[in-house]
């Protein structure tokens, strides 16, 4: 049987325009190179993979596709932990959902400060029913100092270019992050000879270590 979780009525205000923006459709885009105009709501999460070639090197991205509404929050949140990166989605056509992307930055923030982020317009394909300016969301971004993308996952307008620029700076930090914890493991491994070397030095002379 098909069961509607919406109800318009208990469905509280703050986050009704964060579904429907099109994040499912992006991803079935990106992974399947496809497009339904139908609506089919997210319940919970759901996930993709696809494996692209970065340089040289195959990367396989596990791409999480969370639900907009409201009473999934408790499940969707959960999974920012050990995620490297975060596409926050608003659409274009409606102004509620870019308003929204603030509270989304300030909420991943909070939960992991370390990932990446960026922010994609999607819906971006039919001028006359644009209404989030681009200058206004670039420059809303560079006040967030994150990147932003405008798609549309219908036309396959920028979808492609926004996935794989966003895996480059994902991979970017990953090995930046990677590099700094190797110096610090080297630095520990430093100080441990030299108190090694010390406490030796002081056995040989018949003294107690600390
Ligand atoms: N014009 C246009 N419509 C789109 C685009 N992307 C998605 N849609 C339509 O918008 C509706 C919602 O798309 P979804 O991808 O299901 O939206 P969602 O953000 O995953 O929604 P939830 O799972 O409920 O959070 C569907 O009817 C899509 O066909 C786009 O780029 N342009
Ligand atoms: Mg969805």
């Amino acid at each position: 049987p098909r069961i509607s979780y919406h109800d318009p009525a208990t469905e509280p205000q703050p986050h009704q325009h964060d579904r429907n923006v099109g994040k499912s459709s992006l991803l079935l885009r990106f992974a399947d190179n496809s497009f339904s105009g139908s609506y089919i709501t997210t319940i919970g999460v759901d996930f993709k993979i696809r494996t692209v070639d970065i340089d040289g090197e195959r990367v396989k991205l596990q791409i999480w596709d969370t639900a907009g509404q409201e009473r999934f929050r408790t499940i969707t949140s959960t999974y920012y932990r050990n995620t490297h990166g975060v596409i926050i989605v608003y659409d274009v056509t409606n102004p509620e959902s870019f308003v929204n992307v603030k509270r989304w930055l300030n909420e991943i923030s909070q939960n992991c400060d370390s990932v990446c982020k960026i922010l994609v317009g999607n819906k971006n394909d039919d001028p006359a029913r644009k209404q989030v300016d681009t200058q206004d969301a670039v420059r809303f971004g560079e006040s967030m100092g994150v990147r932003v993308f405008e798609t549309s996952a219908k036309e396959n307008i920028n979808v492609e270019e926004m996935f794989m620029a966003f895996t480059h700076m994902v991979l970017r930090a990953k090995k930046q992050s990677q590099n700094r914890a190797e110096r610090e493991r080297e630095r520990e491994k430093d100080t441990v000879n030299i108190n090694a070397q010390r406490d030796r030095d002081r056995r040989k002379r018949g003294k107690k270590c600390c």
